[in-house]
């Protein structure tokens, strides 16, 4: 096992979230000396950094973690059908301690640069202490949503209050909202989770909405003994149903498209599934709510007359009704509570539509010429995503090209894996991977990758690189991909997968929308056809 004062590796993975931790583990597995640099203080990714009140999964239990390790599988107790933040974070953690991966971690360390050279065949990591290593592999396992967007409105650093970012929620005090007057900017899945529960402690809580939300109701409840006991059977089959999956969750794909039956019956199946919540109403009512207007119109009209039943303000709920921009036009958030919380007295929706805020004060935010004075401002602005943290740093190929540039007028990856020009460079979770359920996809790249390292180390390839040709035709199938899905719409509503949330990012797919099944299916015929596509030029 490595030894985490030597500058020497096989493997240099960066991140200890899900995917450095499973990436460790695998690499381990095929003996190559690895180690792990995280930024954060303990491992955790995503769930280390994303403390803020009401965080929790989107995705159920039961699709939401690994199958790889039957130790972890069998141990691991979850709680909840949506897990908290904590309860996540603490899984990755006996995840970690289980498979005697800590030791190979080191904490406390960001990499600031990695450059390969040429003639050594070698990339060489600087971190933030002026420390460099090196190693014949670089893996990214930074995550796709943890470069924090922070918006640039007039007056923010003027703000003398607490100002926190959700992804950014201080870790070492509690912070205590109660009797306060609060104020959210946004409401992507971080701000609709936040909502409800500052609600029940703020004095006072002052949502400002640009775009609003498809919410999808998503309930509670706890996991009793029985029905993990049934999932730990399950693991296995279920993690195969899921590779099987569009969006690699282990459920039945629909039959019918929405608009193919009578309304009576196409109201039934959309009571019945949004009574399940969440991504069962997303992805179980019927085949067609990503690919086709009417059958798209007709959910999307549904979720606006639940938003009309449950806001008691006819003016609040027609503000909370997105309008300009159908349902999946922007990843559809799970609400716990959200809508209900807007019958607060304490709660008051500002909308910053038309003109938004004018700016932020010493004391509050501005909108329209109303102050509205506040104790703390809550940026739930979300993510310089998919990209953010592969170009936050600087990645050097050959001659001397950095990622950044070479992504700069529209992204070239292999299948999300790989880039030409960056041997030996491998992304998990990469841009261009699929828009799906993330611990699924992690594990089919994690194998993916340790699978190509164990091909070249048994085939004497010293240099695993993706073709030109291969990442333009990835590119063309991506752009293809997403343009005939309903998705192509998140322009009009500043979606993260499409990079219209951050000004100046280009605009285009951030992801694959041909599913998850289909990519891992070509995936595997790669890997079956002796990885050609990644052997160079
Ligand atoms: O970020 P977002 P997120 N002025 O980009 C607003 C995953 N996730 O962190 O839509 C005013 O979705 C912006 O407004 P608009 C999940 O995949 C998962 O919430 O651009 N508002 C929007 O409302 C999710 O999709 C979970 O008009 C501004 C919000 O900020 C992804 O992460 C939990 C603004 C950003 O929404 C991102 O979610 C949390 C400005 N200048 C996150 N700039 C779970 O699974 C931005 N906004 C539970």
């Amino acid at each position: 096992m490595a030894d985490v004062t030597s500058p020497e590796y096989d493997a240099i993975v960066i991140g200890a979230g899900f995917s450095g931790l499973a990436m460790l583990h695998h690499l381990r597995e095929i003996g190559q000396r690895t180690i792990v640099l995280e930024a954060g203080g303990g491992v955790g990714g995503t769930w280390y950094w994303n403390t803020y009140p009401g965080a929790r999964t989107d995705s159920e239990f039961y699709y939401y973690s690994f199958s790889f390790s039957e130790e972890v599988r069998n141990e691991w107790v979850w709680t909840e059908r949506y897990p908290s933040q904590p309860e996540v974070l603490r899984y990755l953690e006996f995840l970690a301690s289980r498979l005697g991966l800590n030791k190979d971690i080191r904490l406390n360390t960001r990499v600031e640069r990695a450059e390969y050279d040429e003639s050594t065949r070698k990339w060489t990591v600087t971190t933030d202490s002026g420390d460099t290593l090196t190693a014949t592999y670089l893996i990214s396992g930074m995550g796709v949503l943890a470069e924090p967007n922070l918006p640039d409105i007039p007056g923010a650093s003027s703000f003398a209050g607490e100002l926190y970012h959700t992804a950014r929620w201080p870790r070492d005090r509690e912070v205590d909202l109660r009797g306060k007057r609060v104020g959210v900017i946004g409401l992507g899945a971080s701000g609709v989770q936040i909502v409800p529960v500052v609600a029940e402690v703020a004095g006072e809580l002052v949502v400002f909405q640009r775009t609003p939300n498809y919410v999808v109701a998503s309930s509670n409840y706890t996991v009793d003994d029985e029905w993990m006991a049934r999932v730990r059977k399950e693991y296995p089959e279920n993690f195969k149903r899921a590779r099987e999956h569009i969006f690699a969750v282990p459920f039945e794909s629909p039959r019918h498209g929405a608009k193919e039956l009578d309304p009576g019956e196409r109201e039934r199946i959309f009571e019945e599934k949004w009574r399940e919540g969440g991504f069962h109403f997303m992805l179980e009512t019927f085949s067609d709510l990503a690919t086709d207007e009417e059958s798209n119109h007709h959910a999307s009209e549904f979720i606006r007359k639940k938003i009309r039943e449950t806001v008691k303000d006819p003016e609040t709920a027609e503000l909370l009704c997105p309008k300009d921009y159908p349902f999946n036009g922007k990843r559809p958030p799970g609400g716990h509570g959200y809508y209900e919380a807007y019958n607060r007295d304490n709660v008051r929706l500002v909308d910053i539509r038309e003109h938004g805020i004018d700016e932020i004060t010493p004391d509050g935010v501005r909108v329209g010429g109303v102050h509205h004075e506040l104790d703390v401002l809550i940026f739930a602005t979300g993510f310089d995503a998919m990209t953010g943290t592969l170009t936050a740093i600087d990645i050097v190929g050959r001659d001397g090209v950095v990622l950044r540039d070479k992504w700069s007028d529209g992204l070239k990856t292999n299948l999300g894996l790989g880039v030409h020009g960056f041997p030996n460079f491998f992304m998990i979770l990469g841009p261009q991977t699929p828009y799906a359920n993330l611990p699924v996809a992690i594990q089919e790249g994690v194998q993916w990758i340790a699978g190509a390292l164990k091909y070249a180390r048994d085939n004497g390839i010293t240099e695993l690189e993706s073709t030109k040709d291969a990442e333009e035709e990835w590119a063309a199938q991506v752009a293809e991909a997403g343009s005939a899905t309903i998705m192509a719409k998140g322009v009009d509503a500043n979606a993260w997968f499409i990079g219209a949330n951050v000004p100046g990012k280009p605009i285009e797919f951030n992801v694959y929308m041909g599913g998850a099944d289909d990519y891992f299916k070509r995936c595997d015929d790669v890997a079956a056809g002796g990885y050609r596509q990644f052997l160079g030029s």
